[in-house]
């Protein structure tokens, strides 16, 4: 064997960075051994059920728990009498609100969470739920947001009576949360008025929900003999779990013990800290036994986190030739009853001012208004990388507005706004400083391969048959990997995150991360990382998440910030250990460490190739043989603070062929070009792509999450809440290039929501093409059948 035919032998075995390894996790799901918290069985445990209110807003006169108590089997019915006492009655959101655990007189959403049943099995909770007898006097609702500062509006949250500031600034009406603004108002305003072309289009982001297979839950067990407590619990930040309860409680933080075990998919929705988790402890603690809490399909639709509800206005100002000077947004964000969004601190609209996209806008103003209304609390969810996805949406649908105003191709206008691959780093208007892309030859690729020029052409002819046929573009720039600890934390903790590894005698190795998989493949991923910094094959790396006992701590999984903060930790953790390695090798090979390099899985003399030791035997040595003033032992910790976020990109392509006698959507082609940095699995990123797509799939057709008048959710179930199966959802091509990060230790930006993200304005933008020869710029989502045969008919294009 040739050198480099040893050498090539020797990477493939170790599995390492851009190696398509099939999923480790795989071999566990797909035999029915998963772990989930609903799995969690404890002797003498007990089972709890909510009370949940009938009504958008009403006042709670009375509730009566005497017939629920009465029925055997029932241990406890909490309400926010008893918790009171405890101060547990309210809780802090990580957005800087309060959020009521159990309703305080009065309910401010349908399905608000009004008392707390525990008993010996989840039947008769159930029934004892039935028993709570509760008396409401029903008060009038507000759903459309843009009612919630009427001044005779109802006051949606009596207990911030009287407060003109919030957690974020002024506010300007007893259902206001804040005004947040970015980016050079007069110098925007200035551009807008010289401006030769201007566009506005109000465009809304419904409000929808992720769907993981196992819906929120927690098991708390309370050791009253050593005053402990331990909660399984359905969480993509375990870590921030144990602080909040430790704060919350009163308990040594070094007394809680989180454990995030198997979560069957997080999306988002499993970021904030529910009410269940809360009464499931307090539960236990006063009992003394475990509870369970888990809720059902309708209840985590209807109660647990939203994403989206953006009532946004978009503006463009530009010259004569569609390159554009100015962009200017406003969003109405309906916040719900409290404002518990999972934000980082000082982000009250997350990283929304992502919102000037791939373009080189030189000016630029956002304004954020978040309202109360009577409905469920949340907004940070649903693959949304803090709001990114909203941002994201609004450029791409503007951009296209502009195009269609000014009679130019929606491809070229992209090309002539793109930041070019010389301006990086670049310093967006708005604040952020990009660290890199390539936007135009994506878009290039994808046109070529497509050929763009061709479904245009197909396009003019189907329109003069009167046949509707949509091209849709996005050409997206994310913001992920919070953050640098200056500028983002969560309740103070300063969003870092960490690896610790630790090699084994025998050359094996385990290592843990303060990140928490919820089904995007760390176990798989994060070994690829350490087998190409450690030289050990990525099999034989054990990768652990999830328990805070264990694990180093970190602030979690969302955002897409695993790889861009952990990811970055493991690479430099794997460095630290292959300085040391190298010192012992040093001394096993009696030359001095300058002598050595680093070949793939071993250290080499330099200029004498067979005088190495292998990593193998390193570890081996390391436990016995380490040279004089070392300490034994192979193990590294790194806790990483990244000193900027990543900024993947993408361009998508979508056709649709859209049936003008039923309205019928169909996805004939859909082409995904994504460039998330050096790709660590292939593999893993074509599912990531392909999941992610899919929700775009849903979102853009048929998911929503709508309110009557009244304050009555309509459609929290899966009968009315779209959940596409394989038979609906289109087929996919994926393509790629790389643009590595250059800030990150091994080049890669983070991509898990990025289909999402990019996504859902492919799809929409390929509807509204499909109508942009009848004058429509814009139609808000979903598009299910009924609505857009609405518009075809109300058009005249049926005939
Ligand atoms: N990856 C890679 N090369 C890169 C970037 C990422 O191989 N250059 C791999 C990573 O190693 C990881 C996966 O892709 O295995 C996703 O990595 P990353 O983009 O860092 O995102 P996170 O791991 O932080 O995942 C969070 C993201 C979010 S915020 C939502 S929401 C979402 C998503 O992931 N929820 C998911 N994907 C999901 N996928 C599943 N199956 N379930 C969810 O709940
Ligand atoms: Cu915004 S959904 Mo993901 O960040 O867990």
């Amino acid at each position: 064997m040739g050198i480099l035919e040893d050498q090539q032998a020797r990477i493939d075995q170790l599995g390492g960075i851009g190696c398509g390894r099939k999923r480790k996790e795989d071999a566990r799901f797909i035999q029915g051994k998963g772990n989930y918290v609903d799995d969690v069985k404890l002797p003498g445990m007990l089972h709890a059920d909510f009370v949940r209110s009938p009504y958008g807003h009403a006042r709670i006169k009375s509730i009566d728990t005497s017939k629920a108590l009465a029925l055997p089997g029932v241990r406890a019915v909490l309400t926010a009498k008893d918790l009171a006492p405890l101060k547990l009655h309210w809780m802090p959101t990580l957005a800087g609100d309060v959020q009521a655990v159990l309703a305080d007189e009065k309910v401010g959403f349908q399905y608000q969470e009004v008392a707390f049943v525990v008993a010996d099995d989840r039947y008769i909770a159930a029934d004892a739920v039935d028993l709570v007898k509760v008396e409401y006097e029903e008060l009038p609702s507000i759903t459309d947001p843009f009612h919630s500062m009427d001044p005779d509006a109802p006051v949606i949250r009596p207990d911030l009576d009287g407060k003109d500031t919030g957690a974020h600034g002024k506010r300007k009406h007893y259902n206001h949360i804040f005004t947040w603004e970015v980016g050079d108002k007069a110098e925007t305003d200035r551009v807008f008025e010289t401006a030769p072309v201007t566009v506005k289009e109000q465009i809304w982001y419904p409000r929808n929900h992720g769907m993981p297979l196992e819906t929120c839950g927690s098991v708390a067990s309370f050791d009253k003999v050593n005053g402990e407590l331990k909660v399984w619990v359905t969480s993509q930040a375990p870590h921030v779990v144990r602080t909040v309860v430790s704060l919350l409680s009163g308990l040594d933080e070094s007394k809680v013990h989180v454990v995030a075990p198997d979560i069957g998919g997080g999306f988002g929705v499993k970021v904030g800290v529910y009410p269940g988790y809360v009464c499931s402890i307090v539960a236990s603690i006063v009992l003394g036994k475990p509870v369970k809490w888990i809720e059902d399909r309708v209840e985590h639709l209807a109660a647990t986190a939203f994403g989206r509800d953006y009532h946004m206005t978009g503006e463009l100002a530009a010259d004569a030739d569609g390159r554009i000077q100015a962009a200017r947004f406003y969003v109405l964000a309906d916040h719900g009853a409290f404002d518990s969004c999972a934000d980082p601190t000082k982000w009250p609209a997350g990283f929304f001012n992502i919102c000037t996209g791939s373009y080189d806008i030189k000016a630029a103003h956002v304004t954020v208004d978040g309202v109360y209304t009577n409905k469920t609390p949340g907004g940070v969810s649903y693959r949304c990388s803090f709001r990114v996805t909203e941002g994201s949406y609004v450029i791409e649908r503007m951009i296209d507005v502009l195009a269609q105003k000014m009679g130019l191709d929606k491809a070229e206008i992209r090309l002539r706004n793109f930041i070019k691959p010389e301006q990086f780093p670049y310093q967006s208007a708005l604040g952020w400083e990009y660290d890199s892309g390539s936007y135009e030859a994506g878009l290039r690729k994808v046109m070529e391969v497509c050929d763009y020029a061709a479904l245009r052409r197909e396009q003019e002819e189907k329109r003069k048959r009167g046949e509707l046929m949509g091209i849709g573009l996005s050409t997206f720039t994310e913001i992920v990997g919070a953050g640098p600890t200056k500028i983002c934390d969560i309740l103070g903790v300063g969003m870092f995150d960490s690896c610790e590894i630790r090699i084994h005698p025998t050359g094996s190795a385990i290592a843990r991360f303060g990140t928490k998989d919820q089904g995007q493949s760390h176990r798989t991923t994060y070994a690829q990382i350490l087998a190409t910094e450690v030289g050990i094959p990525s099999e034989s790396i054990m990768i652990e998440e999830g328990d805070t006992d264990t694990a180093p701590y970190g602030l979690g999984t969302y955002g897409s910030r695993s790889t861009p903060t952990a990811g970055a930790a493991a690479a430099r953790a794997g460095r630290k250990i292959r300085a040391k390695a190298q010192k012992i090798a040093a001394h096993l090979l009696e030359v001095a460490e300058d002598d050595l390099e680093w070949d793939i899985d071993r250290f080499v003399v330099k200029g004498v190739p067979d005088q190495a030791k292998t990593m193998k035997e390193i570890a081996w040595a390391a436990y016995n043989r380490t040279p004089p003033g070392l300490e034994p032992g192979l193990e590294a910790v790194e806790y990483y603070d990244p000193p900027n976020m990543t900024y993947p990109s993408g361009a998508y392509l979508c056709v649709v062929d859209i049936d003008r006698h039923t309205g019928e959507v169909k996805v004939r082609r859909f082409y995904a070009l994504d460039d998330c940095g050096t790709r660590i699995n292939p593999m893993v990123i074509d599912g990531q792509i392909h999941g992610g797509l899919t929700e775009a799939f849903a979102v853009a057709m048929g998911q929503e999450l709508p309110y009557d008048k009244a304050g009555n959710l309509l459609g929290a179930s899966l009968l009315d809440y779209f959940v596409p199966t394989a038979v609906e959802t289109p087929r996919y091509e994926t393509d790629f290039t790389v643009t590595p990060s250059p800030h990150h230790p091994i080049g890669a930006k983070g991509v898990g929501e990025s289909p999402h993200v990019g996504g859902v304005s492919a799809f929409s933008n390929a509807v509204i093409d499909a109508f942009a020869h009848a004058g429509v710029t814009h139609l808000n989502m979903p598009y299910k059948s009924s609505t857009v045969w609405k518009t075809i008919h109300t058009l005249n294009l049926d005939q």
